[in-house]
C-alpha cells in the first residue's frame, strides 16, 4: 500500500465530498508546511538560539518566548501572499492581521496559537501549533475583528501540530479526523491514522491539581469522585496525566481516550477560564467532537459559544463523551 500524503488525503477527500475548495486546501497546506518550518526551529533548541524570553508581553499579560515570536512570524509571512486568506488572529497579536493590499484577499479567516504551551518550550517537552479556520461571511469590503466572532460550529476546519518525539498534523475539515506524522527524511507529511475515535469512557483524566482549592463544587465533586477509586462511587481506579501543553493532552486523548479539563476557578471570578476560546477550545472541540468525543464549558457545548471578543477566555471540559457529559451534568444539576 503506497504512502498517502497530505496533499493526496486533500485531494481525495475533495473528490469524494467535495467540501474543500482550493482555496481551503492551499491554506490546509501552507499551514501545514509552516508547522515544518516551525518544527525545525523547536528542533534546535539551544542550537538555534531560540530558547527563552523575547522579552516582550502579550495582550494577556503574558511574557512571550522567543519561540512564541519567531512562530507567529512563520505563520503571518507562509499565510499572507497566497490569496486564500482575508485575515489572521493569533494569540500573539492584540488585534487582527489583515492581508496586505499587494496580495488578493482571499475568502478565508486564520486564528491560531502559534506555539501553545508556551511554559515547556525551555524544558524540552512537547509543544504544539493549534489553527482554526473560519469562512469571511457576507460579500462586504475589507474585514474587521467582528468578521471573526463566530460560533466554533462555523469552523471549516481546524487541527494542531504537536512537536514531540515525533511531529504530527491532526486534522479535521469536518469529516473525522486524520493524522499525518512527518516524515523528516522526504520532508512529507504521511497520513498513519484515519477515522480517529476517542473511546467512550476512560480511567484518565488530565487536570492542574494545584487549583483543587479554587475550584466551584461541581468540578471538584467529579475529580473526588475519580480520586476516590475502586471504593469510591466510580467503582474503579482512575490515572492522572498533566503535560501543561494542551496540545499534548489532546493528543493523548485522541489516541487513547481520557478527559482534559481547565475550569474556571475562584482566583479570577470575572475571567471564565485560562483557555481562550477561538484558537485553543473552538479547534480543540472541533477536533474531539469530530473524533466522537464532547466538549463542554461545563454548561454547554464549546463550538455553541458566541464569542464577543477575540481573546475571549473559556472554561473548557473535552474527551471522553460519558465523562464530560458527567461532569457536564454535574454543573446543570449545581445550576
Ligand atoms: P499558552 O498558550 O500560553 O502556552 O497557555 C496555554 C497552556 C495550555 O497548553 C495548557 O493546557 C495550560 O496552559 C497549562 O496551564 P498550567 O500552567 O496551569 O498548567
Ligand atoms: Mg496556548
Amino acid at each position: 500500500m503506497s504512502r498517502v500524503s497530505l496533499t493526496r488525503y486533500l485531494v481525495e477527500q475533495q473528490r469524494e465530498h467535495g467540501h474543500i475548495p482550493s482555496q481551503l486546501r492551499l491554506l490546509i497546506e501552507v499551514v501545514a508546511r509552516a508547522c515544518k518550518h516551525i518544527a525545525i526551529s523547536v528542533n534546535k533548541g539551544a542550537l538555534g538560539e531560540v530558547l527563552g524570553s523575547a522579552d516582550t508581553e502579550n495582550i494577556q499579560g503574558e511574557v512571550q518566548k522567543k519561540l512564541d515570536v519567531i512562530s507567529n512570524e512563520v505563520l503571518i509571512e507562509a499565510n499572507e501572499w497566497g490569496g486564500h486568506l482575508a485575515a489572521m488572529a493569533s494569540e500573539e497579536m492584540d488585534s487582527i492581521h489583515v492581508v496586505p493590499h499587494r496580495y488578493p484577499q482571499g475568502e478565508y479567516l486564520l486564528l491560531f496559537d502559534p506555539l501553545d504551551g508556551s511554559s515547556n518550550i525551555d524544558v524540552n517537552v512537547s509543544i504544539g501549533t493549534i489553527f482554526s479556520v473560519l469562512r469571511k461571511v457576507g460579500h462586504h469590503r475589507g474585514v474587521s475583528e467582528e468578521d471573526f466572532l463566530q460560533p466554533g460550529r462555523a469552523q471549516a476546519a481546524a487541527g494542531y501540530c504537536v512537536y514531540g518525539p515525533q511531529t504530527t498534523l491532526v486534522l479535521t475539515v469536518g469529516e473525522g479526523v486524520a493524522m499525518f506524522t512527518l516524515d523528516r527524511e522526504t520532508g512529507s507529511w504521511v497520513l498513519t491514522q484515519d477515522r480517529v475515535q476517542i473511546p467512550a469512557d476512560t480511567k484518565e483524566f488530565a487536570i492542574n491539581m494545584s487549583n483543587l482549592r479554587h475550584w466551584a463544587a461541581p468540578v471538584r465533586q467529579y475529580i473526588d469522585e475519580c480520586l476516590a477509586g475502586k471504593d469510591g462511587p466510580r467503582s474503579k481506579d482512575f490515572n492522572m496525566r498533566w503535560v501543561a501543553s494542551m496540545v499534548a493532552d489532546v493528543h493523548r486523548i485522541l489516541t487513547r481516550g481520557g478527559v482534559f479539563l481547565y475550569p474556571w476557578d475562584q482566583r479570577e471570578p470575572t475571567k471564565p477560564g485560562k483557555l481562550r476560546l477561538m484558537y485553543e477550545a473552538n479547534p480543540m472541540a472541533f477536533l474531539v467532537e469530530q473524533a466522537g468525543g464532547m466538549a463542554t464549558n461545563g454548561e454547554q457545548r464549546i463550538m455553541d459559544i458566541m464569542p464577543t471578543a477575540l481573546h475571549e477566555r473559556v472554561s473548557v471540559m473535552l474527551g471522553s463523551k460519558n465523562e464530560v457529559q458527567r461532569v457536564t451534568d454535574y454543573h446543570r444539576q449545581a445550576a
